[in-house]
């Protein structure tokens, strides 16, 4: 078991909170880093292996018995750790030893937002789960940055049911924001806050742009 973080630089990971748009983002992203000869690896959290797509169903969208139980946040926080620690090992890092390009439609970063920022869990503890469940960081994370109000809008656009973290007040999805934009502060090499405010063509031409400066930087 490792109790350290390592920064892989092919691991790229999108965060944001509802309606950022990073679905059509990640698909720009892919096909521009193709485009280029690479090999690349989408996967999503929670989620990513069967497995760990289970505990993400079980999390988001539980079918009628367990929803009647309360989820409390420890449960939730330990349950998304428990998908990322499977997809690390079954996906993440067999992709990044081929010399693949692993992009994640969100990461840890997720759990200090919404289990630290949303639940109000201490981040110590996430910290703690970080180095020694997952040992891994990515070596850039997109933030697409929106107004809550203007993400939700756009999310309940959508013809579908809100799932359980949906389901939750604006203030919430505050707090959520509040984390995410605090940790762009706290780590400004990693990561890169794009203006999802735009619209999506826009969102999807940034993030490319984003990616390819950071991958001259790199070489
Ligand atoms: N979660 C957690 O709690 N802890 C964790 O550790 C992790 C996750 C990893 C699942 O994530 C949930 O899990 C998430 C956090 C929690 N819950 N929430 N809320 P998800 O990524 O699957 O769910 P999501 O973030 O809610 O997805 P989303 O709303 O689909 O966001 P998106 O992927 O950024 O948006 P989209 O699908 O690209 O677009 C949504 C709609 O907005 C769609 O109709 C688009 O046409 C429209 N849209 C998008 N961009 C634009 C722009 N720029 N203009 C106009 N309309 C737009």
């Amino acid at each position: 078991m490792t109790a350290s973080l390592l920064r892989h630089p092919r691991f790229v990971s999108l965060e944001g909170g509802e309606g950022a748009g990073k679905t059509t983002a990640i698909n720009a992203l892919r096909d521009a880093l193709r485009a280029r000869g690479n090999d690349v690896v989408l996967t999503r959290e929670p989620g990513g292996t069967p497995l760990a797509e289970r505990i993400r169903a079980l999390v988001l969208k539980p079918d009628a018995e367990i929803a009647a139980e309360p989820l409390s946040a420890e449960a939730e926080l330990l349950l998304v750790f428990a998908a990322r620690a499977q997809h690390v090992r079954q996906v993440i890092q067999p992709a990044l030893r081929r010399g693949a390009y692993v992009i994640s439609d969100r990461f840890t970063d997720s759990s200090y937002a919404y289990q630290g920022g949303g639940r109000g869990l201490d981040p110590a503890w996430i910290a703690d789960l970080e180095r020694r469940a997952v040992g891994l960081l990515p070596g850039l994370t997109l933030l697409l940055d929106v107004d809550v109000a203007v993400g939700r809008a756009r999310a309940n656009g959508r013809d579908m049911w809100p799932d359980r973290i949906e389901s939750e007040q604006d203030d919430f999805f505050q707090r959520v924001r509040a984390v995410f934009r605090q940790r762009v502060g706290e780590d400004p090499g990693r990561f890169r806050l794009i203006d999802a405010s735009q619209d999506q063509a826009g969102v999807a031409t940034a993030v490319v742009a984003a990616v390819d400066a950071w991958l001259a930087q790199e070489s």
